[in-house]
């Protein structure tokens, strides 16, 4: 055994010498220190020496083990410094006095709101939260009251995966795992891709964001929820803007609620974006359903809590003017463009 590891170590010194780039070394990484690799394989098989020996074997192997590494690290770094020096050496140039072209890119709109409502969020103590998008059907539905056959599943039909997961519709998904992470006081937010298969249109597609918000506490109200409402759309708008409720039913909140904001563009006179309606129904939320609650772990006797759930491509669309939700998933650089993002 004394003779195979002091070849082994011959014979990686002589590979590692002769290694001219990182895939070389990266190989020569995985043949000896890899799951499977020769020098892994002794210490591995170290029950099958004999006991009076095993000791030394093991010493041994892991000293080879650390002084490959060792190795590894050093001819990594020595093969990065010559790339720097061929490349101060070469014949090409960089021009630094070139002016930087500024429209090389942007950030996709939603992507700026998101990180709008993210900040003010934050800003106000929330956390933010990730959530999948490949989820479980007990958390997509029955772990917010929406258990099966129940008939507020028709609204949200979605794409099934074979082994029985699916696309997540909505971010109440995340509602679960979050409390049962946290449990109560808590307050966070958690955006994400939501998927549907319904009919498309100006307004419907089948890829979409969202964003919901969570707060449970004592004596977590209604008036909480129109506080923390009126405050973020107010940053969002840039300016005060009113709020109403009128009542909504989702199976996870109770009571639910519609929430409407007065049209921030003509004051409540009536234009093209609110359709001469003067309010624009923007967010559906409520007090969290008890029977939610319990799911995830919280005590509703000691707690309550609101929740919102806030189209952010429907926000995005009215934010920068955009008339159909179809073009911001298009991909199109000259829809981008027109919408003038910095
Ligand atoms: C829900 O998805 C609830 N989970 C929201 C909620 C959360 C209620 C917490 C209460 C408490 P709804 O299906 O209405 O509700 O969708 C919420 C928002 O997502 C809508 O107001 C809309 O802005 C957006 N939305 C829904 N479907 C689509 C779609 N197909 N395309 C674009 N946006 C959509």
């Amino acid at each position: 055994m004394d003779e195979k590891i002091s070849n082994l170590r011959e014979e990686a010194l002589v590979k590692l010498n002769e290694a001219k780039n990182a895939l070389d070394v990266e190989n020569i990484r995985v043949e000896y220190l890899g799951k499977k690799g020769l020098v892994i394989e002794i210490l591995k098989n170290l029950k099958n020496v004999e006991a009076s020996h095993r000791k030394e074997v093991g010493e041994k192997a892991n000293i080879l083990r650390v002084e490959i590494e060792n190795l590894i690290e050093k001819k990594m770094f020595e093969l990065k410094e010559k790339e720097y020096e061929e490349k101060i050496n070469s014949t090409e140039k960089i021009d630094i006095t070139v002016p930087v072209d500024e429209k090389i890119g942007s950030l996709h709109p939603i992507t700026i709101v998101q990180r709008e409502l993210e900040e003010i969020f934050t800003s106000m103590g929330f956390t933010v939260e990730d959530g999948n998008e490949v989820e479980t059907e007990y958390n997509n539905f029955e772990a917010v009251n929406v258990p099966k056959y129940h008939p507020a599943r028709d609204m949200q039909d979605t794409f099934w995966l074979e082994n029985g997961e699916l696309l997540k519709t909505q971010t109440s998904a995340a509602q679960n795992k979050i409390m049962l992470k946290y449990g109560a006081p808590l307050k966070a937010i958690f955006p994400g891709r939501c998927f549907r298969n319904e009919a498309l249109d100006a307004s419907h597609e089948n890829t979409f964001f969202q964003m919901e918000g969570m707060m449970i506490d004592k004596d977590v109200s209604i008036s909480n929820l129109i506080y923390f409402m009126k405050t973020l759309l107010s940053e969002i708008f840039k300016k005060e803007v009113e709020v109403r409720l009128r009542p909504g039913y989702f199976p996870f909140v109770e009571p639910g609620f519609e929430l409407d904001i007065k049209c921030p563009y003509c004051d409540g006179k009536g234009c093209r974006v609110c359709k001469n309606g003067s309010w624009i129904e923007l967010c559906p939320c409520g007090m969290i359903h008890p029977n939610v609650l319990k799911l995830g772990g919280i005590d509703p006797e000691k707690y309550s809590g609101f929740a919102f759930g806030l189209g952010l491509s429907r926000l995005a669309m009215m934010k920068y003017n955009i008339n159909d939700l179809r073009a911001l998933n298009s991909c199109d650089l000259r829809i981008l463009k027109q919408m003038n993002i910095k």
